[in-house]
């Protein structure tokens, strides 16, 4: 029997995850409430999008120690996901198959990389694969979930966000991001 996610993924989607990671989860350097309970949600995603054969792509913050974005260089986090650190590890229950395609990201020295898209040559990849239609998931959403949504949708990729499958830094700023994403024409499902 096909799975509710099957049949609503298409030929040209792509399944993107961002940044789950164990930092950005209980326990870790920037912990996000809750955060782990998008993993068994995304799973689900990932094993609908290996049946119909779309590929999935999964993002990594990996910063080099000392990265411009953290406090004691007058940024605004705590240090979070150091290089080939256990922080910057993908959370270890998230079954990213053999197949995954990563995109690291906030490798830079001059400048953070909240979104997916920005300075990693993404939209190229996407469009050299035929991908017209993004399923977006993970943390935070509101900061480099709400980064990459409106990135992808400012280069005319259709968007829809796995609204189960992100939690915000903030519910206030979640609240936001939520209606920045629907104001830039992203689906938000479930809503
Ligand atoms: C993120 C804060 C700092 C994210 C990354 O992945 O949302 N948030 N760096
Ligand atoms: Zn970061």
């Amino acid at each position: 029997m096909s799975s509710q996610i099957e049949d609503a993924f298409q030929p040209g989607d792509a399944l993107t995850i961002v940044d789950v990671q164990n930092d950005f989860c209980p326990g870790g350097a920037l912990p996000i409430a809750a955060g782990q309970e998008v993993v068994p949600v995304l799973n689900r995603y990932i094993r609908a999008a290996l049946t119909k054969g779309l590929p999935v792509y999964a993002s990594r913050d990996w910063h080099p120690r000392d990265h411009i974005s953290f406090k004691q260089r007058g940024g605004p986090w705590p240090p979070h996901c150091i290089q080939d650190t256990e922080g910057a590890q993908f959370h270890p229950e998230l079954q990213l198959p053999e197949s995954v395609i990563k995109i690291t990201k906030g490798v830079r020295f001059d400048l953070d990389q909240n979104s997916i898209f920005h300075e990693t040559g993404l939209e190229h990849e996407l469009r050299s694969k035929g991908i017209v239609r993004l399923w977006i998931g993970g943390l935070a959403e509101d900061v480099c979930v709400l980064a990459s949504v409106l990135d992808a949708r400012r280069c005319g990729f259709e968007v829809v966000l796995i609204a189960n499958g992100t939690k915000p830094v903030s519910a206030e700023g979640g609240k936001r991001a939520r209606q920045q994403m629907h104001e830039a024409g992203a689906r938000i499902e479930p809503d």
